[in-house]
């Protein structure tokens, strides 16, 4: 019988619709969507909802709207307002930070970063409630707050970039711009203004752990699709079954190199690579202009640049 699914077979996992566990009362109602979809049903679960909102939800989806509403019509205003010029350059409109000469002045005129703050405001709180989202719907189902803590990083990274750097260099000029293209030249002229952002050591973490997601990922992945035929898929299990797929998992590895990860360790170390990413490049980007000028140079100065 066909009993396990994956990207490649046509096997869906589809029930009866299940709401899952009640919510106390005073907790939003979330049982409205209740639906299948097969093409879902392709690439994960077939079943859509229940999704729960609550205030922190709409709260955190109505301030992003505003964000994107305010960069959105700021780029529409930088064509003249025509829609074909706001959709053909879309990608190379932007919004940027505050002129240099306004330094950390919280309003400053409009059109010279005013927007640019309001708009990092909001979607700064939309951020931090979508965070404080993630952190009650786990407590509420009685989970760790692991996913909570992982996104904790990467919002870390982004304040890093736009609200605690700036304020350390003293303006939000300092800060990225709101723009596709515009905010890869940010990250080139940031590189090349600090001295080749390459020689700066917690960039180079950054990148260690961000190659070692990938890895870690495949190895996972691949791994775990291997033995699916075997029920691998199925983790529960695997926990306290010592059964066949859990073992030529594991004895893959050693026969390969030696060593395995343990069913739960792969996760840990997954979760610690992915969180350590934007972790060590937040320190990173915090140290370049604060306390380092030129990362070439201090390359140099500690033996492992060369001229
Ligand atoms: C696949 C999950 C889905 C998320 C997606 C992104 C937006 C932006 C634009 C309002 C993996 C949705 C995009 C909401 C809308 C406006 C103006 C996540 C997945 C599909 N970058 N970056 C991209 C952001 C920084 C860099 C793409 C955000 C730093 C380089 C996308 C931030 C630096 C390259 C994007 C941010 C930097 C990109 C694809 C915030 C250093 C690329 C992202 C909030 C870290 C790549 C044209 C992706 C690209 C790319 C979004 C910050 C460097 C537009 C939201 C300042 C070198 N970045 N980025 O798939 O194709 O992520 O660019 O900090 O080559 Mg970036
Ligand atoms: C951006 C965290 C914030 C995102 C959040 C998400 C929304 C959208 C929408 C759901 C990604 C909010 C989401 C609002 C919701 C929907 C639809 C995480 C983000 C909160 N670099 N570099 C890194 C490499 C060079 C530079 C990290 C490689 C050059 C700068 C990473 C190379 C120069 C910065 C990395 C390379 C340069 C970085 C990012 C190679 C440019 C950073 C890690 C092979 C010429 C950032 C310390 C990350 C950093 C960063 C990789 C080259 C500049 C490891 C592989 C030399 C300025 N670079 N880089 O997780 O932390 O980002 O540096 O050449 O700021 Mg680099």
């Amino acid at each position: 019988m066909a009993d396990y699914q994956n990207i490649l077979t046509q096997v869906q996992v589809r029930g009866h619709y299940d709401s899952g566990i009640a919510l106390p009362t005073g907790d939003w109602e979330r049982d409205h969507i209740k639906h299948f979809s097969t093409l879902l049903g392709r690439i994960g679960d077939a079943q859509i909802g229940p999704i729960y909102l609550g205030w922190t939800g709409v709260a955190s989806l109505f301030f992003g709207f505003i964000a994107i509403e305010i960069i959105g019509l700021n780029m529409w205003a930088s064509v003249g307002w025509d829609p074909v010029k706001f959709f053909g350059q879309l990608a190379w409109l932007s919004l940027d930070p505050p002129l240099p000469e306004h330094g950390l002045n919280p309003f400053p005129p409009l059109n010279e970063g005013g927007w640019w703050l309001m708009a990092g405001f909001f979607l700064t709180t939309s951020i931090i409630l979508w965070w404080i989202r993630t952190y009650r719907r786990a407590r509420q189902l009685k989970m760790g707050t692991h996913v909570a803590w992982a996104f904790a990083s990467a919002i870390w990274l982004y304040l890093v970039l736009g609200f605690i750097r700036p304020l350390m260099m003293g303006s939000w000029s300092e800060a990225v711009p709101f723009g596709i293209f515009t905010h890869l030249d940010w990250t080139n002229n940031f590189s090349l203004i600090y001295g080749n952002l390459f020689y700066n050591p917690f960039h180079m973490l950054s990148i260690v752990f961000l190659y070692g997601s990938a890895l870690l990922f495949a190895m996972h992945g691949a791994t775990i699709l291997a033995v699916s035929r075997f029920g691998g898929e199925r983790e529960i299990e695997q926990i306290y079954d010592r059964g066949t797929a859990s073992e030529r998992a594991a004895l893959f590895w050693r026969w390969t190199m030696g060593f395995n990860a343990s069913m739960e360790s792969i996760h840990r170390w997954a979760w610690w690579f992915a969180i350590l990413c934007p972790l060590t490049g937040g320190i990173g980007i915090l140290l370049t202009g604060t306390v380092v000028d030129n990362w070439y140079l201090w390359g140099i100065e500690n033996g492992f640049a060369r001229f």
